[in-house]
């Protein structure tokens, strides 16, 4: 494959955009390699500017579970558009949209919409703060929940310290209002909740996380984790922006079977256009202005253009019979090839999946089930099979800390190619250890 193009666009974008990308994952940065630049996509398949063609698992980091350019939600953008782009006034389409994801998702009673993940998060903080009149908020190391402030944080010193910033700008006293926990170690929650209980306002988790590669929690710990937030009156706050309406019509919920006290969303709910939500119970989400005290707001909040495309996205999901069944099917047919390569081969890797999400870790132990286990992974062995599947014509997501995302769209085709593919890499990696 040449990527001639691709390298240009990106030197000529890094003149006039930090690092030539507007996410710092997009840069390939943590793979060493060039990016690839987007011309179009339909379906299951992208192009890149230079007229290579790949077989997509990225999807736009989550949003594309129909494939992309679904012709539905092109058509409702379309004839949405005509009628204007953004009023900055109520239209019914909002309420429509609240109403379907409260159907789809019983916790919430009560939505508002922003316009990413990062406002959605940011907004469910002040929320539990604003509700509880309490000061800290409880992370796990390697959950990831966007860029706001009280997010981009350390763990401090000792297990029981306050967070210290992990990014320059965020300052000491913000960091010292985020704890962090482990994910799957309940006593490393408990002992938090021992200590500062009754200081705590929220803790905040990926019920399944995405962000340091995908990793299920057990039945003990998530239950544990809602438990104990109940016992200390601390909100529990589910960040499924990445599995709301992914791993089930309900999300992670509703396969956990948990109930939290807020979710957020995002990613799937606006059908590849900016949308964020966060959503509650009545009593909770009825503190946010106007109807109370908590403010937020947002310009472009609950949008038409936005609210057609995943209002359109949610209702195919919501109404094709047997959708999630059919994409898990399409899932656990490409990790089951995999799986047998991995096998065969004695190659050293662990497959993680739960519904249509799973990742590929290069690691030699034989489970990933901790940060801890994460963090002993082989990014070097990745970046390499990334480059190779690339140049095979599949496009991964660019980090071994990301999970893999199948689409409605993906054909067996697709499949049996991205499995031969892999197997290929997967041996000649193999030679080269
Ligand atoms: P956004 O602000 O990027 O819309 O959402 C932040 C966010 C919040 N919570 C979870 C669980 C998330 O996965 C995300 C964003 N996910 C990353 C992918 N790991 C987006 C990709 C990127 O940063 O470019």
């Amino acid at each position: 494959m040449e990527f001639i193009n691709s390298i240009k666009a990106f030197e000529q974008a890094k003149k006039s955009i930090p690092g030539g990308v507007n996410s710092p994952v997009r840069s390939f940065n943590s793979v060493g390699s060039n990016p690839v630049f987007i011309k179009k996509a339909f379906g299951s398949h992208i192009e890149d500017i230079d007229g290579n063609d790949y077989i997509d698992y990225v999807g736009s980091w989550g949003p594309m579970i129909l494939g992309h350019a679904h012709p539905d939600v092109i058509k409702a953008v379309q004839d949405t558009a005509i009628n204007g782009t953004s009023y900055g006034a109520p239209t019914e389409i909002e309420t429509e949209m609240a109403e379907l994801i409260k159907s789809m998702m019983p916790s919430v009673e009560v939505v508002r919409m922003v316009n990413s993940g990062t406002e959605a998060t940011m907004s469910a903080l002040r929320l539990a703060r604003g509700y509880t009149g309490r000061r800290f908020i409880i992370k796990f190391e390697g959950c990831y929940h966007g860029h706001g402030d009280s997010f981009l944080i350390n763990a401090g010193s000792g297990a029981l310290t306050m967070g210290v910033p992990n990014s320059p700008g965020v300052t000491e006293g913000t960091a010292n209002d985020t704890l962090l926990a482990k994910f799957n170690d309940l006593e490393s929650v408990k002992s938090l909740f021992k200590k500062y209980g009754d200081q705590i306002a929220g803790l905040i988790i990926e019920p399944v996380t995405g962000n340091m590669g995908v990793v299920v929690p057990t039945r003990d710990f998530i239950q544990g984790v809602r438990d104990v937030c109940t016992q200390y009156g601390a909100l529990l706050i589910f960040d499924e922006v990445m599995t709301g309406f992914r791993l089930a019509k309900g999300g992670a919920q509703e396969i956990l079977g948990i109930t939290p006290d807020i979710t957020t969303m995002g990613k799937i709910i606006g059908g590849g256009l900016p949308v964020g939500a966060y959503g509650g119970k009545r009593e909770i989400m009825e503190k946010v202005a106007p109807a109370g005290p908590v403010y937020q707001a947002g310009t472009l909040s609950g949008n038409p253009l936005a609210m057609a495309a995943g209002l359109t996205t949610l209702k195919l999901l919501n109404d094709t019979p047997d959708f999630y069944n059919i994409l898990e099917a399409k899932a656990e047919k490409l990790v089951s090839g995999l799986q047998k390569a991995i096998d065969e081969l004695e190659f050293p890797a662990v497959i993680n999946r739960i519904g249509s999400m799973f990742t590929l870790f290069f690691t030699d132990d034989d489970k990933v089930e901790s940060f801890e286990d994460v963090k002993r992974c082989n990014t070097e062995l990745f970046a390499k099979f990334f480059d190779k599947s690339l140049q095979a014509g599949i496009y991964l997501a660019p980090s071994q800390f990301e999970a893999g995302f199948m689409s409605i769209a993906h054909t067996e085709a697709d499949i049996d190619k991205t499995i031969e593919a892999s197997r290929k890499a997967i041996e000649e990696l193999k030679a080269e250890l």
